[in-house]
C-alpha cells in the first residue's frame, strides 16, 4: 500500500530525498494544482505539478502516464501515439486492482504495489524528468502532497523499473495525431479523464450500477480490496453497522433462551461428509488445509462452510434425555465457501462474516415454533434496523436448503437492477441430521428417540443491501439506527472578518451542542478541522450518508437555533436549540420511518401480480417481480427458469449477470393475497392447479 509511511520509507531506503508538503485542502484537481504551485515550502525554488493517469487499452496492457500539470493531450490521441488500441481512462476498480490506490491518490510511487512489473507499461514525458525543481504528487488525500526533485524522481523509476526512457509527449503527439477536438469539448473531455472530482461520486446510480456501488464503499472508507480475488478489508464504518446488528439480534435471541458459543473453524473430512445431503452439490466450494510448514497433513481439514458438522458430533454426545432440551446455541464467526461467480462485496464474497444459531427439540412443534420467531426477528432486522423492505416465506422444494425439511426466508429487493436477494435463512432440519449424527434422547417411555433440529443464519449480505437500496447519486444513506454518526454539527459563516473571539464561540457552541444530543443518547459529533470550508465537509459526511447534519453560524446562534438539513431527502428546517434534546431524536426516527416507507413503496410498485403467463417476461424485464398462482412442481420451477431466460435471448446460454437470467421462485410469502388462490385457478406456468401465490424473480 502506499501509505504516506510507506511511500517515504521507500524512498528514504533509496536514499532519495522528499519532502510532504502540507497544504490548504484543495477539493478538485484543479484546486489542489494552483495551490501547491502557489504555496511553495520554504527552500523549494520550483514546484511544477504533476498528473498521472492510468489508460486502458481495449487489449493489452495498460499504460501509467505521467505529464506535467501543464502538458495538454487527450487520452484518445496519446493513446493512438502510443499504440494502445482505444485506450480510455481506466476505471477506478481498473486502477485500483493495478496499483492498490484509490484513482485519485494514483501516483507513479504506487508502482512499488506491482509486483509484476509487465503487468504496465511507464509513460512519463521527458518534460518531467528535465523539469528543473521540485516535482509535487497529488498522493495522500487532499491537503498534502509529495515533493520529489525530477532526478531523484528519475532515480525512483530507475529503482522500479530496472532502466527506465522517458518519452516526447510533444513529438509522439505531433506525429500522426488525431485532429485536436475542439477547446470547448476537449476541456470537458479532460475535466473528466483528470481527477475533477475529489470528493464524491462521479457516476450516476442509475447510468453505471456496479462502479456506483465500488465507489460508494471505497470512498467512504466502508470497504477496502484485497489481494485475495473475493475478499474484502471490512472498514469501521461498514463494520459499525454490523456491531450494530448484533446489538440488535443478540439481546432478541438471548431472550429467547439462544446461549453464545465458539466452534473450531476446521473440520475433519469424515465428519464434513458424513450428511450426504448436506453437502452434495456444496462440495466444490471447500476450502481444504493440506499442509503445514513444508509438511503435508496426514488427513486434510476443511474450513468451515457452516458448522452443522463441526457441532452435530457434539450435540450427539451432549444431548442424553428430554431433559438435555431444548438445546440453543449461536456463534458469532466467519465462514468460508470458495465460489467461482462473479464475487460482489458483501452480496457474494469467499469469506463473510455471520450469526449461525443451531437448535435441538424434543417435538417438531416446538422447532416450528422457533423457525417462525427467528425469521420475525430477520424481518426486523431488515425492516425495521436497516429501514430495508423485505418480504417473509416459505422456499420451494428446489430452492430449499437440501440437508433440511424445510427453509424459510426473508426477500430483498434492489430497485435498481430489478432482481431479488435472498436476505436470511431459517430451516427446519427435521430429523436428517438427527439420524446421521446419532443425536438421541431418552423420552418419556425411557425409549431412544431422534430429536428435532433447526439452523438458522444472518451474514453481512446485509449490509450490502441496504447500500444498494437507501443510497444515491451522492453516496451512502444510513438510516439513523446504524449509523455511527447520527447527527454532524459543522460550524458556518466563517468569514475573513470574522474575529478568533467569534470563531472560539462558534466552535465552543458546536461542542455544547454536540454535548447535548450525546446526553439524550444521540451519537452526534463536530467537524471543527478548520482546514476545510463548510462545503467541503458538507460533501464529506453526504457522501458518508450521515443522516443530520447541523449548521451553526453566527445568525443561527444569534437566534438560539441551528439549521437542520436531512440527509436522505435534503430538507432542511431550523431548529430551536431550546429543544434540541427532543427534536433530534423524534427527527432521526422520522428520517428512519421515512426511508423505510419510501423503500417500501419502491418495492410494492414493483411487485406486479399476474395470473397466466404472457406477461411473466416482460415484467421481469421492466425490472420487477411477480406475484403468481402456483403449482408447487419442481419440474415446473425448472421449466419456468429455462423459458424466461430463453425468451430474452434467442436459444443463447446466459450467464447469471446477464440480465435475462432465468426466474426463480424467492418464496411463498407467508401473508397470501386475500382469499388466497381462487377455487379451481391454475398455475400461471402449466397446466397443474394453482397451490400458492408464489413471488417470482430474477435474483442474486
Ligand atoms: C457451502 C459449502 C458447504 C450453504 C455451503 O443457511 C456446505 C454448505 O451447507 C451449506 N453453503 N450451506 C447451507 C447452510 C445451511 C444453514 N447453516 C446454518 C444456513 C444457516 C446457518
Amino acid at each position: 500500500m502506499t501509505d504516506l509511511a510507506s511511500t517515504t520509507a521507500a524512498l528514504a531506503g533509496l536514499g532519495l530525498p522528499h519532502a510532504v508538503h502540507a497544504h490548504a485542502a484543495a477539493d478538485s484537481f484543479r484546486a489542489w494544482a494552483d495551490t501547491v504551485a502557489a504555496a511553495r515550502p520554504a527552500g523549494v525554488a520550483a514546484v511544477a505539478p504533476t498528473k498521472t493517469l492510468v489508460l486502458a487499452p481495449k487489449r493489452g496492457t495498460p499504460a501509467l502516464v505521467v505529464a506535467l500539470d501543464s502538458t495538454e493531450f487527450s487520452i484518445g490521441a496519446l493513446g493512438k501515439a502510443l499504440g494502445l488500441k482505444d485506450a480510455r481512462a481506466a476505471s477506478d476498480d481498473a486502477v485500483r486492482a493495478l496499483l492498490r490506490v484509490d484513482k485519485l491518490d494514483a501516483t507513479p510511487f504506487a508502482l512499488a504495489n506491482v509486483a509484476d512489473k509487465s503487468a504496465v507499461t511507464v509513460v512519463v514525458d521527458r518534460n518531467v524528468i528535465e523539469f528543473n525543481g521540485h516535482l509535487a504528487f497529488r498522493a495522500f488525500g487532499a491537503d498534502k502532497s509529495l515533493l520529489v526533485e525530477a532526478s531523484h524522481f528519475k532515480a525512483f523509476l530507475d529503482a522500479q523499473l530496472g532502466s527506465f526512457e522517458p518519452k516526447d509527449f510533444a513529438a509522439l503527439l505531433a506525429g500522426g495525431a488525431a485532429p485536436a477536438p475542439a477547446p470547448a469539448a476537449k476541456a470537458k473531455k479532460e475535466a473528466s479523464d483528470e481527477k475533477e472530482v475529489l470528493i464524491g461520486l462521479t457516476v450516476k446510480k442509475n447510468e453505471d450500477f456496479p462502479t456506483w456501488y465500488s465507489q460508494v464503499l471505497l470512498r467512504t472508507e466502508m470497504l477496502e480490496y484485497y489481494d485475495i480475488s473475493g475478499c474484502y478489508i471490512i472498514r469501521p464504518w461498514a463494520y459499525n453497522i454490523w456491531k450494530r446488528i448484533q446489538q440488535f439480534f443478540g439481546p432478541e435471541i438471548e431472550e429467547l433462551g439462544v446461549e453464545d458459543c465458539y466452534f473450531p473453524m476446521f473440520i475433519p473430512e469424515k465428519n464434513l461428509t458424513k450428511e450426504k445431503d448436506h453437502i452434495e452439490g456444496f462440495s466444490p466450494e471447500v476450502a481444504w488445509v493440506t499442509r503445514a510448514g513444508q509438511s503435508d497433513l496426514a488427513e486434510p481439514i476443511a474450513v468451515r462452510p457452516t458448522s452443522e458438522t463441526v457441532m452435530y458430533p457434539y450435540y450427539a454426545s451432549w444431548i442424553r434425555s428430554h431433559r438435555d432440551l431444548p438445546l440453543r446455541l449461536n456463534q458469532w464467526c466467519n465462514v468460508v465457501r470458495w465460489e467461482f461467480k462473479h464475487p460482489q462485496p458483501f452480496l457474494r464474497t469467499r469469506e463473510f462474516l455471520w450469526q449461525e444459531g443451531h437448535t435441538a427439540f424434543a417435538t417438531k412443534e416446538e422447532a416450528d415454533v422457533e423457525v417462525r420467531q427467528i425469521l420475525e426477528l430477520y424481518r426486523r432486522v431488515y425492516e425495521e434496523v436497516l429501514a430495508v423492505p423485505v418480504v417473509p416465506g416459505r422456499k420451494s422444494e428446489k430452492e430449499k436448503f437440501a440437508g433440511g425439511l424445510y427453509t424459510t426466508t426473508v426477500e430483498g429487493f434492489i430497485p435498481t437492477t430489478g432482481r431479488a436477494i435472498q436476505g436470511a435463512t431459517s430451516h427446519c432440519l427435521g430429523q436428517n441430521f438427527s439420524k446421521m449424527f446419532k443425536i438421541l434422547m431418552e423420552n418419556d417411555e425411557g425409549k431412544r428417540v431422534n430429536i428435532w433440529q433447526n439452523s438458522w443464519g444472518l451474514t453481512t449480505r446485509t449490509i450490502g443491501v441496504m447500500v444498494m437500496v437507501h443510497g444515491d447519486d451522492k453516496g451512502l444513506v444510513l438510516p439513523p439506527r446504524v449509523a455511527s454518526i447520527q447527527a454532524i454539527v459543522i460550524p458556518v459563516g466563517i468569514t475573513a472578518k470574522t474575529t478568533e473571539a467569534e470563531r472560539n464561540a462558534l466552535y465552543a457552541k458546536a461542542e455544547e451542542i454536540v454535548a447535548t444530543l450525546k446526553k439524550t443518547g444521540v451519537r452526534a459529533k463536530s467537524d471543527n478541522r478548520d482546514n476545510y470550508s463548510p462545503g467541503y465537509k458538507y460533501n464529506h459526511w453526504e457522501l458518508r450518508g450521515v443522516p443530520l447534519r447541523l449548521e451553526v453560524g453566527p445568525k443561527d446562534v444569534a437566534k438560539n437555533e441551528t439549521r437542520s438539513v436531512r440527509r436522505d431527502n435534503g430538507v432542511a428546517a431550523q431548529l430551536s436549540l431550546a429543544t434540541l434534546a427532543e427534536e433530534v431524536p423524534a427527527l432521526l426516527q422520522r428520517i428512519q420511518d421515512d426511508m423505510y416507507a419510501k423503500a417500501k413503496a419502491e418495492r410494492d410498485s414493483r411487485v406486479v401480480r399476474l395470473e397466466s403467463w404472457d406477461k411473466f417476461v416482460e415484467t421481469l424485464n421492466n425490472k420487477c417481480l411477480v406475484l403468481a398462482p402456483w403449482c408447487e412442481e419442481v419440474s415446473c420451477e425448472e421449466d419456468v427458469k429455462e423459458r424466461s431466460a430463453n425468451s430474452a435471448q434467442g436459444d443463447e446460454p446466459v450467464d447469471d449477470k446477464a440480465p435475462s437470467m432465468g426466474a426463480k421462485t424467492l418464496c411463498i410469502p407467508f401473508e397470501q393475497p386475500a382469499g388466497g388462490v381462487k377455487k379451481g385457478a391454475k398455475c400461471f406456468a402449466c397446466d397443474r392447479k394453482a397451490v400458492s401465490y408464489t413471488l417470482w424473480g430474477r435474483s442474486y
